[in-house]
């Protein structure tokens, strides 16, 4: 289990292009946003540095 910090997470909108692009990387991931503190928990085999370049890549910066 993964839990990053998306900064730029703000709305519905952004939860919906990251949930595609974390969902396009491993369909089995399972996902949990928490909006609130732009938290996103994501259980997936992947590993961590291609998440974060991969919503690096589409202009969500991770902490
Ligand atoms: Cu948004």
């Amino acid at each position: 289990m993964l839990t990053l910090t998306v900064p730029e997470m703000a709305c519905g909108h952004c939860v919906g292009v990251i949930s595609g692009i974390l969902t396009e990387l491993d369909p089995d991931c399972e996902l949990n946003f928490e909006l609130a503190t732009r938290k996103v928990s994501i259980s997936t085999h992947l590993p961590r540095e291609q998440i974060v370049a991969a919503l690096s890549d589409a202009g969500y910066d991770c902490e």
